[in-house]
């Protein structure tokens, strides 16, 4: 399998992250991606590639065009004030306010685009983000060239990137972006899987009243985990995408035999949705060891999960998301991949 990867990840690194009511080192961390490429190498996967520069057309296919200036700018905007640490939010529009005027100042641009204060802007952020989207779309752009496969190994990550709002360690919507690139160029139905241990919420958002592209989500019940907003059972998609979103709550504490069943179910709705390419929300933070989630998946169960997707027998880009235990996310990650050439 052909994995896409690009060094310009290095340049966010953020460095703080609030968690249970204080700061803490960012989970979300270079070594993540490091690990899991020298994964790549030692197990021989196949070739490794750096992405084309795509620019921003394809992203502003499922972003607010105000929101990627936004992001682009961001840095500029926090540092003319002085400033030199991170840039964070720290007062949003709930749904009681206006939201048809966006803020001038920085501080109000920051909220009025961020679901949460989990997505830090440093000086580099921008460019590893553009690379993070071109990483996706130079793995769509293989699997339109008929690669059964690639690996699109992201950072960040995006799923939790709607189209006008980053959040949660997510700036732009890598998957979304990518399978809105495999609709442009002759997918006529494109499904997005998330297994990733956090629902999809961005992506989600993004698709959930289009017929075209369906959405199917494994993670832990919203009612107790983040993003808590999004995810539940009920949530089927709206007006003509009616239909076309699904979700599988799971509950803390769930492993193998209860993630296995829900990831066979959400299999045969993808088979019935008959779509063209598969995108895969690659996290690995459903883990039993991951620092900040419930899930108790093995090591030896991320190959199941590739076995799994493997017989969906669709052209399949994974796109990398979650997975925090850094020591062992490149074993977890690769092992999908694996175990979905392996079938
Ligand atoms: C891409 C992705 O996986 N983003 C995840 C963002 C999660 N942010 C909220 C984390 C809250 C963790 N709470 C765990 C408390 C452990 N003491
Ligand atoms: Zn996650």
């Amino acid at each position: 399998m052909l994995t896409i990867y690009s060094h310009r990840h290095h340049r966010h690194h953020g460095t703080a992250e609030l968690i249970d009511g204080t700061l803490k080192p960012c989970f979300e961390m270079p070594r993540r991606a490091e690990m899991i490429l020298a994964r790549v190498r030692d197990v021989g996967l196949g070739d490794v590639i750096a992405p084309r520069a795509f620019g921003l057309d394809p992203v502003r296919r499922v972003h607010d065009a105000g929101f990627v200036a936004f992001l682009e700018h961001a840095w500029a905007d926090w540092t003319a004030l002085g400033r030199t640490n991170d840039a964070l939010p720290l007062v949003w529009p709930v749904p009681s306010v206006r939201h048809d005027r966006v803020p001038d100042h920085i501080d109000g641009r920051l909220g009025y685009y961020s679901s949460d204060a989990g997505a830090p802007i440093t000086a580099g952020t921008w460019e590893a983000v553009q690379a993070s989207a071109d990483v996706a779309l130079t793995g769509a752009q293989a699997v339109l060239a008929g690669a059964a496969s690639a690996f699109a190994l992201c950072r960040p990550p995006g799923h939790h990137a709607a189209a006008a709002a980053m959040g949660g360690y997510c700036y732009l919507n890598n998957a979304a972006t990518a399978a809105q690139y495999l609709r442009d160029h002759g997918c006529a139905r494109v499904a997005v899987l998330d297994v990733d241990y956090h629902h999809g919420n961005g992506t989600q958002q993004i698709f959930e009243a289009r017929p075209d592209v369906c959405f199917v989500s494994i993670h832990a019940d919203p009612l107790d985990e983040y993003p808590y907003f999004l995810g539940h059972a009920d949530e089927r998609g709206t007006g003509a995408g009616l239909g076309a979103t699904c979700n599988y709550p799971l509950p803390q504490g769930a492993t193998w035999a209860t993630y296995g069943a829900a990831l066979a179910d959400a299999c045969a709705v993808i088979t019935a949705f008959r779509p063209d390419a598969v995108v895969i929300s690659l996290g690995v933070d459903t883990y039993e060891h991951d620092p900040i989630s419930g899930f108790r998946l093995t090591r030896d169960d991320f190959p199941r999960l590739g076995a799994a997707i493997a017989t969906l027998g669709r052209p399949t880009l994974f796109v990398m998301e979650g997975g925090y235990a850094v020591d062992d996310i490149g074993i977890n990650a690769v092992g999908v991949l694996q175990g979905f050439e392996r079938r």
